[in-house]
């Protein structure tokens, strides 16, 4: 991996080493506008040529229904099952206390004030099954949603050879009570979730990770269609932060847990000590040629680095310029830095506590802000699957204590009709 000495780096090698998943000559923005034209235009035989094209199956039609999802299913092991109702569990326990209702605010004396949810009627998720197949995804997308009592919610993934998905998809949607999943994966889903086609339904907000191309037909279509997304999350990444109490080993495991997501995958070591720092590089060595994914993970960490600091508060300034998706501060000292934290996704505290552990079971949601959208981006919650609508109610007692107000600011603007709708209250 290459290693860099903070000190030495300038600002503008700073901006480019946090830089990542530019697409600047457009190229993939082509072939996925591409894609979006040629479903909105074709709708179903589209959908049913990119299976072959793509995902090299031949569909006699898009989806799976709830007696085949059964059949499926009947394939996991009891230690499956159990590891999936575990995680379910703690996904739901996390999640839940996320649906609170507020408070209502009496602004004036008679003039009341509150917000309310309502559930995101049409919800589309989309989970990923190229190289790796990810049933955690549909959990962590399938539970804030029924948590939030969407009405429908459409799912997609791309099929496998056998034109069908796999057991532990097939196992998740029965657990979520989804009846039906929709063969169709990469950017044609996403087009086909926000345009609709005979077979799929049109969805207000599509939901889910992927890699560069189901990222930018999720941009393309959040500003052509009324279809809202969660946010642009793009290939996975993490970024360690490591003083001399870290374990190399356990660093290394981190970094090539993320590495071996993809080929585009960043993982990214801030140390505050060259010797740790070169012993986790060595042990990156040792644990990568036997992962089954070496290949991949091998290209990822070609495209990682190190970087040397001279203080925790220094890689901490780094890590909050990069904004990563994943944060693990792999030191003792956590305590005293995670109020310096400004952007991140999701992070991960102290030794014992991998990133895996988020990605599956621990309770919180690995659908998160990568390519430093972290700056602006919370990760998925149940917030995502539900609108805030404000109320008001206003007494006789209320119009008359916020009337005077309402009139001279209208007046002000020039806009006698809102003005004469609070003066006709107060007049008669
Ligand atoms: N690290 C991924 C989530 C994941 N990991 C799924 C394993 N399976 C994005 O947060
Ligand atoms: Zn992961």
């Amino acid at each position: 991996m290459k290693t860099y000495n903070y000190s030495e780096l300038t600002t503008s090698d700073i901006q480019k080493l946090v830089q990542r998943n530019v697409d600047p000559a457009n190229e993939i923005r082509t072939i996925v506008e591409e894609v979006i034209a040629n479903v909105q235009l074709h709708g179903d035989s589209a959908l049913l040529d990119y299976a072959l094209k793509f995902d090299k199956v031949e569909l006699n039609k898009l989806y799976l229904d709830r007696a085949e999802l059964e059949e499926i299913a009947k394939a996991i092991s009891a230690d499956q099952k159990t590891a999936l109702e575990t995680a379910y569990s703690n996904i739901y326990k996390f999640h839940q206390t996320q649906l609170k209702t507020e408070d209502k605010v009496e602004t004036m004396p008679g003039v009341t004030c509150w917000r309310e949810l309502r559930p995101i009627e049409k919800v589309g998720l989309y989970i990923p099954g190229g190289s790796a197949v990810l049933p955690s995804t549909f959990l962590m997308l399938g539970i804030p949603a029924r948590i939030a009592g969407c009405h429908e919610i459409v799912v997609c993934s791309p099929p496998q050879k056998n034109g069908k998905v796999n057991a532990f998809i097939a196992y998740v949607a029965l657990m979520l009570g989804i009846d039906k999943i929709y063969l169709v994966g990469g950017s044609q889903a996403i087009a086909a979730m926000a345009y609709g086609t005979a077979s799929i339904p049109k969805v207000d907000k599509i939901f889910g990770p992927g890699n560069q191309f189901v990222t930018k037909a999720k941009t393309i279509i959040q500003s052509t269609t009324t279809t809202a997304i969660d946010m642009p999350a793009g290939p996975s990444e993490v970024l360690v932060i490591a003083d001399e109490s870290a374990i190399p080993a356990y660093i290394a495991a981190d970094l090539l847990a993320q590495a071996e997501h993809g080929i585009d995958s960043q993982a990214v070591l801030v140390c505050t000590s060259a010797d740790v720092a070169q012993k986790a590089i060595a042990e990156v060595e040792k644990q990568l040629p036997v992962l089954p994914r070496a290949e991949i993970a091998k290209m990822a960490i070609d495209n990682s680095y190190v970087v040397i600091t001279s203080s925790l508060s220094e890689a901490m300034g780094f890590s909050n310029q990069y904004a990563p998706e994943h944060l693990i501060l792999a030191t003792q000292s956590w305590e005293q830095i995670t109020g310096s934290i400004i952007n991140a996704g999701s992070v991960f505290l102290g030794n014992l506590t991998p990133e895996s552990a988020g990605d599956y079971a621990s309770g919180t949601n690995h659908t998160l802000p990568t390519s430093s959208y972290a700056r602006a981006y919370s990760g998925v919650s149940v917030d995502s699957f539900v609108k805030k609508i404000t109320f008001q109610h206003i007494t006789r007692e209320g119009i008359q204590n916020i009337g005077p107000t309402v009139e001279i600011l209208a007046e002000l603007e020039g806009l006698h009709a809102h003005r004469n709708a609070v003066s006709i209250r107060n007049n008669s």
